[in-house]
């Protein structure tokens, strides 16, 4: 993909979801900076015509920019000569029966570019490749059935002539993949599974490692009991990144299935997982788990962000992750050495820490606190006061970084949870998840169920944080003028100043963001481009239209106050000075 290379190094154009294969979020953009940001208006708008959560952002390769929309995952190609002027339009057909199988909104996180193609990963796991100038249909293919809970929400990543895709559902016992379709007719390559035998797994039992020692034979049909891991989850629906030096691609895995932890004895294995593959082989390098035997559903999925930095006067190959468990990790991404593990919220509780002792039987892992483990307080029973809540002090929502300041700018979560396990049984296609929730503010603070924080990786700090009144949803921007972008719940565009999170500008736009905020130069002008549209998992809610507190797997009654703040409705808004 020749022409996306030289896309990535634009950066008045956007090709991926992430911005650029490292992940990092940052544009060299600087017409807007810290002292004229405070300027920004809306110069167009263009509305989805679709309701619910829109997650992810538009791309633009040179003056057309790409929107699409959570389901029916609706495709507009605008033309920027034109105040977006609507050049062509994708409308696939999906049987809506995939709808109710998506366990957190009908969520979608974006489109990708590469070799004059759109790429588009729908919610009922078919993969269209659309030709960028027309729209029109060059391959489909079929990743997944979601008649077996299996769903889509993730956006692709274009790797030389391959396509890295994902797959949802370990709320519907699925067994989790990543696979690697021909960009140029959609054949399917490679796929390797989350759990089960080496083989499907593509493992090498001496050549692939855990925190520098060879994983060994059967490691994952050794970590469940029986059968379980053929429904056992670890989905792969977050974001990937690519160092194309080291030649690896990056990911996590999802949570184990069911979230019932007494039915799934043993490590569970490689859910909550971070996975370096190669990308034309699909061979894992290196593995770490981040949280064995999970107890709480924290799905391992959060981007991966790749950055070269001095440590000790050295200079590494990094790999920083905000893990849902509440923990951020700083890797060597060449390895899969673990070098830093930290809490990025204080609030969080149900480890003391990770056990860095490299002569430690626990090295790496989270030392557990008994009071907060779901399944020691036993099944049928409440375990109260967990922090964070199940949908972690990070879900989706992917951070910044930003060279200049060597921050990285994170939207979080401050809640927590009540968590109640209970007894449950697989049948293809139904619900299988096994625990009652309820969410709530972190206590000690103000109410706020949101920070947006900056963090230093190499030291596993906070440098600021900024309280917001609900959870950040949205993706943050980082950009060369000084100045971070996020969205808010209630439906703010913000604008921070990188190096001491002060405040700088906001515009409450039509509905609540959890879209990820992008920039784009068109005719020597820089614009800030955002989708409103609220839902999500912490807004199923007003998305899905729930009121009990318990519904939406334990977020209505959480978010509830967000129905004072915002409605429902997908829009664009572009900003410029
Ligand atoms: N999706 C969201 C969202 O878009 O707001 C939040 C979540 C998902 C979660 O917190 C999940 O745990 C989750 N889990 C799966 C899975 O395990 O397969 C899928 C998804 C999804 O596809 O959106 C989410």
């Amino acid at each position: 993909a020749e022409d996306l290379a030289s896309i990535l190094k634009d950066p008045k154009q956007q090709a991926l979801q992430t911005l650029d294969y490292a992940n990092t979020r940052y544009s060299k953009l600087k017409e807007i900076t810290n002292e004229n940001v405070k300027k920004l208006q809306v110069v167009w708008t263009f509305s989805t015509g679709v309701l619910r959560g829109h997650e992810g952002s538009p791309l633009v390769i040179g003056d057309v920019m790409y929107v699409h929309t959570p389901f029916p995952n609706n495709v507009y190609a605008l033309d920027l000569n034109d105040n977006g002027k609507i050049i062509w339009r994708y409308e696939p057909k999906q049987d809506p029966s995939v709808i109710p199988v998506m366990c957190c909104d009908t969520v979608n996180r974006g489109l990708a570019y590469a070799d004059g193609k759109i790429f588009l990963h729908q919610a009922d796991t078919t993969i269209v490749a659309l030709d960028a100038k027309t729209g029109e249909k060059k391959w489909s293919a079929v990743n997944g059935d979601p008649k077996k809970g299996e769903t889509n929400t993730a956006t692709v990543m274009p790797v030389k002539d391959k396509l890295i895709v994902g797959i949802s559902g370990a709320e519907f016992g699925v067994r989790g993949h990543i696979s690697a379709y021909n960009i140029a007719d959609g054949k399917l390559v490679w796929r390797a599974y989350s759990t089960g035998p080496d083989e499907e797994m593509l493992v090498d039992p001496e050549k692939t490692t855990q925190l520098g020692k060879p994983i060994g034979k059967d490691s994952s049909l050794k970590s469940w009991e029986g059968d379980q891991w053929k429904i056992g989850g670890g989905s792969t629906w977050g974001w990937y990144s690519y160092d194309p030096k080291l030649n690896l691609i990056y990911y996590g895995t999802g949570n184990p299935s069911t979230w019932n932890p007494k039915q799934r004895p043993g490590d569970n294995k490689w859910s909550m997982t971070m996975f370096a593959r190669d990308p034309d082989t699909g061979m894992a390098k290196w593995v770490y788990q981040m949280t064995p035997h999970d107890e709480w559903d924290y799905d391992g999925i959060n981007e991966m962000i790749l950055t070269d930095q001095k440590i000790d006067g050295k200079e590494r190959q990094l790999l920083t992750h905000f893990d849902r468990n509440g923990f951020g990790y700083t890797m060597d991404r060449a390895t899969g050495e673990l070098l830093v593990a930290e809490k990025y919220d204080p609030v969080v509780n149900w480890a003391t820490k990770i056990d860095m002792d490299k002569d430690s039987k626990t090295y790496g892992r989270p030392l557990v606190v008994a009071k907060y483990s779901t399944e020691q307080n036993g099944e049928d029973v409440n375990a109260k006061g967990i922090c964070p809540a199940a949908l972690g002090t990070k879900d989706q929502q992917p951070a910044a970084y930003s060279p200049e300041t060597e921050l990285f700018y994170v939207p979080t979560n401050h809640v927590c949870m009540d968590y109640e396990p209970f007894r449950v049984s697989y049948t293809a296609g139904q619900p299988y998840v096994g625990a009652t929730l309820s969410m709530f503010p972190a206590p000690g603070g103000t109410g706020n169920m949101g920070n947006f924080i900056a963090w230093d990786n190499k030291k596993g700090k906070i440098v600021w944080s900024n309280k917001e009144q609900f959870s950040v949803w949205s993706g943050a921007l980082a950009t060369a003028g000084g100045v971070v972008f996020y969205g808010t719940l209630e439906g703010y565009l913000k604008a921070v100043d990188a190096k001491t999170g002060k405040e700088l500008y906001k515009f409450k736009t039509p509905s609540g963001i959890i879209g990820n905020v992008m920039t784009y130069e068109h005719k020597g002008k820089q614009h800030i481009a955002v989708l409103s549209g609220v839902g999500g998992w912490a807004g199923i809610g007003l998305a899905a239209g729930l009121a009990n507190p318990t519904d939406g797997l334990g977020a209505v009654g959480g978010y509830a106050a967000l129905a004072n703040y915002t409605a429902l409705g997908g829009q664009l808004t572009v900003f410029a000075l």
